[in-house]
């Protein structure tokens, strides 16, 4: 079976006829057809399909209006969609905030015409110009006022978006140089932040997405181990969880898996943003699975096996096209992304359970390692 799924997803139609009826249950599965994919429902934000700028060159495709990329969703097989707080409302820090509530509530709107339900909202606290040496990090006590203002108004959008989940990722809340800023005051400013969030809505939760660095030297909320620990300082530990990004776990030397059981083992695994990385270098969010299948594999069978998106959870991207692809081609990369997810969720759920189990009471880890090598490869 697992050989046939991977079949159907690259040649559905000239295969199909050679499948089972069990094979064929799944093709309706993976395809998004008859039945839904499992309990795991696929969100991206706007940002993952993009005009392909790099630090080196400028865009090499055309501009997708937000409405136009909302029509892309569904085709695509997504249900949801996460956001920037900008993403919903652009230009919101000209904008009273009743207008930002408005214009949110309209986006709902547009939502509910396509079938779409919002994920989560993040501030975007690391493009205006008054946050160039952080945010709630910042030395200038005007600056952090302005951040914990604005990430009020992302609590609004996010009611009027219908989702009570708000994403941080901590993009310049750190250090170039190290004397720049004291990390002890620094995550006391972290901690005064998330509090004036929890206390302006009792509702919202919070899930911290750490990475380790870029943009900035060192970043202070690091590894999902620095996200847990900061939730027990706050005024509502309950309410503060983490966003684990594949490629930020692989930056901070870690495997996105066990930093997945991890906050598992808490119940804080809010959101995911599946991807890939080759190595230690600047952040490459690749589609999820292109570089290391058997390490995506694992945070497949992690989550799955943990009923991550049982209480509602969406499995979601965070991935860019290359900037090599065209136009008519740009959204592969999003489809390709679920496509490996739900085959890797093929072989983890065909693994013969009992098997595994002997080879481990046996200590046997080679003849594990084979097994699973065996199953990514179709040949079981
Ligand atoms: C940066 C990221 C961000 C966040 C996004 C939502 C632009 O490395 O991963 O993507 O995921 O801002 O928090
Ligand atoms: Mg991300």
């Amino acid at each position: 079976m697992g050989r046939c799924a991977a079949v159907q997803v690259v040649k559905i139609d000239e295969e199909m006829g050679k499948c089972s009826g069990q094979e064929l249950k799944f093709f309706n599965f993976i395809n998004g057809g008859v039945a839904m994919a499992g309990t795991f429902r696929f969100t991206f934000g706007p940002w993952n399909i993009h005009e392909g700028a790099d630090p080196f060159g400028p865009e090499v495709r055309s501009t997708i209006s937000f409405n136009d990329k909302l029509s892309l969703y569904k085709e695509l097989g997504f249900d949801g969609v996460q956001f920037h707080d900008d993403d919903a409302v652009p230009d919101l820090d000209s904008l009273s905030r009743n207008e930002v509530i408005e214009q949110a509530k309209a986006v709902r709107n547009t939502l509910k015409d396509h079938g779409l339900e919002a994920e989560f909202v993040a501030p975007r606290l690391w493009e205006d110009p008054r946050t160039i040496d952080g945010a709630y990090t910042a030395n200038d006590p005007e600056v952090r006022r302005y951040a914990r203002e604005r990430s009020r108004l992302s609590l609004d959008i996010a009611e009027a978006l219908d989702t009570d989940l708000i994403v941080l990722w901590l993009a310049r809340e750190g250090t170039y140089i190290r004397e720049s800023k004291d990390s002890k005051t620094a995550t006391d400013h972290l901690v005064e932040a998330i509090n004036g969030m929890l206390n302006a809505n009792p509702d919202i939760r919070i899930a911290i997405e750490p990475k380790p660095n870029e943009p900035m030297d060192h970043a202070f909320l690091p590894t999902t181990g620095h996200a847990l620990a900061i939730a027990a300082l706050t005024d509502d530990p309950d309410r503060v969880g983490v966003n684990i990004e594949s490629a930020h776990a692989i930056l901070a030397g870690m495997d996105p898996s066990d930093e997945m059981g991890f906050a598992l083992a808490f119940d804080k695994l809010w959101s995911v943003h599946l991807n890939d990385q080759n190595g230690l270098k600047f952040d490459q969010d690749k589609s999820f699975g292109s570089v290391d299948l058997r390490r995506a594999f694992n945070q497949v069978r992690i989550l799955d096996r943990h009923d991550y998106g049982k209480r509602g959870e969406w499995v979601g991207l965070d991935v860019k096209a290359m900037r090599t692809q065209k136009d008519a081609v740009s959204t592969r990369h999003l489809s390709n992304s679920r496509e490996a997810f739900l085959a890797l969720l093929e072989v983890s759920r065909s693994l013969d359970q009992n098997r595994i189990d002997e080879l481990i009471a046996e200590r046997d880890y080679e003849a594990l390692d084979r097994l699973i090598i065996m199953a990514l490869l179709g040949r079981t």
